[in-house]
């Protein structure tokens, strides 16, 4: 079976996402579209009963996705735990599949990941073949449409936070936003990075520009929290991206709250530091333990009361 307390490659990961999550009953495993790169991007959609998502309004709908920056391995090694825990026949995650639907995007930039295995551990970007330069790479995080190259991303190909042409020039970004759209009932957005500890949520784009539900979703994040450190007593920090991360517009957390998904957060696994994006394969598993009392949170959250 899948082992959840080491690092996959892609082509593992993919292995287990065409066989053992798409035989369940509870899961599908479909592309939503195709990288820079022409590798497949999955969504796995998780309930119970299973329904057609585009269809069933009745349900809310969290999203979760993992991996758009590929060095930052425990972001997807966290989707394959969340998904496991869901088809799990027993445990506390077990019954989520019963009133939410789930969105779960485990690995958004598959090109970079695999380019981080293969070539460049410390590889952030997608793999898109900029013209007039020999620098690789858009960052996803930078891409979406949320006031898209205003504050903290650059117009350098060769940098790190390269924002891209224009918002959404990316496959990955878009394939990622066409899909979201056709979904319903969308309460909640997370999406997963590495590292710092920190439950970030929005707005990164201006210092003026605050949530309409800035107070829910610094009290959710609170919840979040106080979840994460009762199981291994780490302290995640919490608060606005502006405030607490700095400015940094395009990031998928803000465009997702610009369209209207009332919770949206990033939130940042382990470490602060020590070990950074090379966190041990040992800190898989506390890593996802916690960040399930998290996910439980926001899940309780949304919820339909009853
Ligand atoms: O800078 C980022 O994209 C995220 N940090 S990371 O170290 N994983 O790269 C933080 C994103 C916070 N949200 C926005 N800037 N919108
Ligand atoms: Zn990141």
């Amino acid at each position: 079976g899948h082992d959840f307390e080491v690092y996959h490659d892609l082509s593992s990961i993919e292995a287990w996402l065409l066989a053992d999550v798409n035989s369940h009953q509870f899961a599908t495993v479909s592309s939503i579209g195709k990288t820079h790169e022409n590798r497949d991007i999955w969504v796995v959609n998780i309930s119970n009963p299973p329904t057609n998502l585009a269809a069933d309004s009745s349900l809310p709908t969290v999203v979760v996705d993992c991996g758009i920056h590929a060095r930052e391995w425990v972001s997807p090694a966290f989707c394959q735990h969340l998904i496991n825990e869901l088809l799990a026949t027993s445990g506390s995650a077990e019954s989520w599949k019963n009133s939410v639907n789930w969105v779960i995007y485990p690995l958004l930039n598959p090109d970079g990941y695999s380019f981080s295995w293969s070539d460049d551990r410390m590889w952030r970007k997608n793999r898109r073949v900029n013209s007039g330069t020999s620098c690789v790479g858009v960052d996803l995080n930078r891409n979406y449409d949320a006031k898209w190259n205003t504050f903290g991303s650059s117009s350098n190909p060769c940098h790190q936070t390269y924002h891209g042409t224009s918002s959404f020039s990316e496959p990955e970004s878009t394939a990622h936003s066409n899909h979201m759209a056709t979904v319903q009932s969308k309460q909640a957005y997370l999406t997963f990075h590495s590292f710092s500890e920190v439950i970030i949520f929005p707005y990164s784009t201006v210092g003026s520009d605050e949530a309409d539900n800035r107070a829910e979703l610094n009290s959710l994040a609170g919840e979040m929290v106080s979840g994460i450190k009762s199981v291994h007593g780490k302290n995640y920090r919490k608060g606005e991206g502006a405030e607490i991360f700095g400015l940094a517009a395009g990031g998928s957390d803000d465009w997702a709250h610009m369209s209207g998904i009332p919770i949206s957060y990033t939130i940042e696994l382990r470490d602060t530091g020590s070990f950074g994006f090379l966190l041990p394969e040992s800190q898989i598993k506390p890593t996802c333990e916690e960040n399930m009392k998290g996910v439980e949170a926001v899940f309780d959250h949304v919820k339909p009361l009853n």
